[in-house]
């Protein structure tokens, strides 16, 4: 069994500078690495590449032949390679057997990640029927992140990529030490990575553009509920430049593939990288937060708040449902969209929360006041009607319950 990644994102958001550091690094702490290059177009690699799809077919070539653009003959290269996928498996083999860890550079065409067949079947090969674990990792520029509608763009297609490949799959904020030249954002970096509480989204690019038409904004919420729905995507900001940055990237990869759990079948019960770190490491610094959270968890009669799946995910803890106070799922009604806090807070306690920044302490605070209204529906027999109402308001005013706030 071989590791690896697949490294996708859209044009020029630093994934092959992205593989160049993370051959390095890795190489580093101790892991045989082999970067093969999947795009026919890339004339000068920054790395090693052991593996070159240029040596099987190269874009120029394709583009004079056919009398192509850049983007049909990509197309027709990944065919073509999908064609010849023996090509492919015979310069895999040896490095397997040599159990080197391999990171795939793919092209910037995201149509080929998120519709294209053809890509889909090279991935599938790698992935099933070599028995290569591999992890895709979405790398999308930092600077997306100054702009709503482009965030909400990026958080589309992380979130279609996602579905149709199939593999587990982490994104990545690259370009990170050029976020600041673009200003400061709209909100914290935590609302960018953690993907929660979209509502506000719509409410900002409604604010920031005058244009900015009632049906629009209905969209853009239904889109953001769809995204919030699936809680399937998040990022993790990386400066490709700082170790402590790359640290975190590999130790989420490494759990997403499995590959933390390669020594298992040996005496050692990590990869040896691991447990010659000195220091705190990022995947002992994990280990260290979920130990600590547990030991919270254990003295805590019934932890309580909004939206906890994603949080116990985020620390790779599971925690029963039925051992949880979660305010998403009690004014959950089945196959609609989860409420938002903010909507909830505004809708039944009439308060505005988060009105600047986000703040857990006022996020717990507003889901324990909500758990009580919850209580008293219950002991009263009137949460089905009440959750009818709020879903029927919800829908009729676009999830806004902002003229509902009592005014200070
Ligand atoms: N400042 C900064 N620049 C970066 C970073 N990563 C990549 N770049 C620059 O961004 C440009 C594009 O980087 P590439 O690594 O070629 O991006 P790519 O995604 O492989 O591009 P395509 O293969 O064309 O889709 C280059 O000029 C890189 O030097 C980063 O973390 N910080
Ligand atoms: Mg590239």
């Amino acid at each position: 069994m071989s590791f690896g990644q697949l490294v996708i994102g859209p044009p020029g958001c630093g994934k092959t500078t992205y593989c160049n550091g993370m051959q390095h690094y890795l190489e580093l702490i101790g892991r045989k690495v082999s970067v093969i290059n999947l795009d026919p177009a890339n004339d000068s690699l920054p790395y090693e590449c052991a593996v070159d799809v240029r040596d099987l077919v190269s874009l120029e070539e394709v583009m004079q032949r056919f009398s192509l653009g850049p983007n049909g003959g990509l197309m027709y290269c990944m065919e073509y390679l999908e064609q010849n996928l023996d090509w492919l498996q015979e310069k895999l083999q040896p490095l397997q057997a040599g159990s080197h860890y391999l990171i795939f550079d793919c092209p910037g065409q995201v149509e080929l990640f998120s519709m294209h067949t053809g890509m889909k079947t090279v991935v599938d090969s790698i992935s099933n029927s070599w028995h290569i674990r591999l992890a895709a990792v979405q790398l999308v520029d930092a600077h997306l992140c100054s702009d709503a509608g482009k965030y909400l763009s990026a958080l589309l297609l992380c979130l279609g990529t996602m579905l149709h490949l199939e593999l587990p799959h982490i994104n990545l904020l690259s370009k990170m030490d050029l976020l600041p030249q673009y200003g400061p954002l709209p909100f914290n970096l935590d609302f960018f990575t953690e993907v929660q509480d979209l509502s506000y989204l719509a409410d900002h690019m409604e604010s920031a553009s005058e244009g900015f038409s009632k049906r629009f904004r209905g969209l853009t919420t239904d889109l953001c509920g769809v995204i919030e729905d699936f809680a399937l995507v998040h990022f993790l900001p990386l400066a490709i430049e700082e170790k402590q940055s790359v640290e975190r990237v590999v130790s989420e990869i490494d759990k997403a593939t499995g590959y933390v759990f390669t020594g298992l079948s040996q005496s050692a019960p990590y990869p040896p990288e691991m447990l010659n770190q000195g220091g705190r490491s990022g995947s002992s610094a994990v280990s260290q937060a979920t130990g600590d959270c547990k030991s919270s968890l254990a003295q805590t009669e019934l932890p309580g708040g909004h939206g906890l799946k994603k949080d116990f995910r985020m620390i790779n803890i599971i925690v029963p449902p039925e051992q949880v106070l979660d305010t998403v799922e009690l004014f959950d009604f089945k196959r609609q969209r989860k409420l938002s806090l903010r909507f909830l807070a505004a809708y039944l306690l009439q308060s505005s929360i988060q009105s600047a920044t986000h703040d857990s302490i006022e996020d717990a605070r507003t889901a324990l006041l909500l758990h009580q209204e919850y209580e008293k529906h219950v002991s009263t027999g009137t949460l089905r009607d009440k959750l009818l109402e709020i879903y029927r308001w919800g829908k009729q005013h676009g999830w806004d319950a902002s003229s509902l706030v009592k005014k200070p």
